[in-house]
């Protein structure tokens, strides 16, 4: 990613399945740069959502890249079929795997970009040995497993520390953050050094307007915002 750049990942978790091919157009129309898929087991998170087979389907209507949030245990087991079904990137849970460095060498291997995921509640320094074998953190801004959650205050801290610790160990690994991302809290993390920003409930998919225009205006509030937090 280029050092400024900010991409926007809409979850389809919130999108509308009906239509999800037009929607999925829509988006792509608009400038999105990946979609993001939540994968939940009701396990490691309380709830159960999108499949393989789901990805899979999506991969028909697009060539974006797809990342799949693993929100389930012992991710081992499942890392190459969601890339077998079209995820380019590919997040594990630090809380959800014992032999992390592994796993994130199993999704390098099989051909996809590895992205580490911590929980609200994790020391950060778990990722202290991690950081250099991921691409990317996915900074969880609220408990996984629903959409429509309220941020925990918490997350702005934890992107500066981390964007620091990124910067003073000279690591090439961009920060995404996920959960109850609005125009407010995007403006804030991107300026506390978030990159990549999961739209849900809380922006593009809230109402039942155009998508095609609802993600660039989402971009352009975020760029003016900035200046003002
Ligand atoms: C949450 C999941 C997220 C949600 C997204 C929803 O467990 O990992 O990716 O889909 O956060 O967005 P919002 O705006 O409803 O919080
Ligand atoms: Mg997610």
């Amino acid at each position: 990613m280029k050092p400024n750049e900010l991409k926007y990942a809409p979850s389809l978790m919130c999108a509308n399945f009906l239509r999800l091919e037009d929607d999925i157009k829509a988006l792509e129309a608009g400038g999105c740069d990946e979609l993001h898929f939540d994968i939940m087991d009701g396990s490691f998170v309380p709830n159960i959502t999108l499949g393989e087979d789901f990805v899979r389907a999506v991969r028909r209507a697009t060539k974006l890249p797809f990342h799949g949030h693993l929100m389930i245990q012992h991710p081992e087991r499942y890392v190459n079929r969601f890339v077998d079904a079209g995820c380019t990137i590919v997040s594990i849970h630090v809380e959800a795997c014992i032999h992390a460095h592994r796993v994130l060498d199993q999704i390098r291997a099989a051909g996809a970009s590895p992205c580490i995921a911590i929980n609200p509640a994790t020391p950060l320094t778990k990722l202290e040995f991690l950081l250099d074998k991921a691409d990317r953190v996915l900074v969880m801004t609220v408990d996984p497993g629903f959409a429509g959650q309220r941020i925990i205050n918490g997350a702005y801290e934890r992107v500066k520390i981390l964007r620091e610790n990124i910067e003073y160990r000279k690591l090439k690994v961009d920060i995404e953050v996920d959960g109850n991302i609005d125009i407010q809290n995007a403006a804030i993390l991107a300026n506390l050094g978030a990159r990549v920003f999961v739209l849900g409930s809380s922006s593009i998919f809230k109402g039942n307007g155009s998508l095609e225009k609802s993600l660039p205006e989402f971009r352009s509030a975020v760029d003016l915002r900035r200046q003002q937090v």
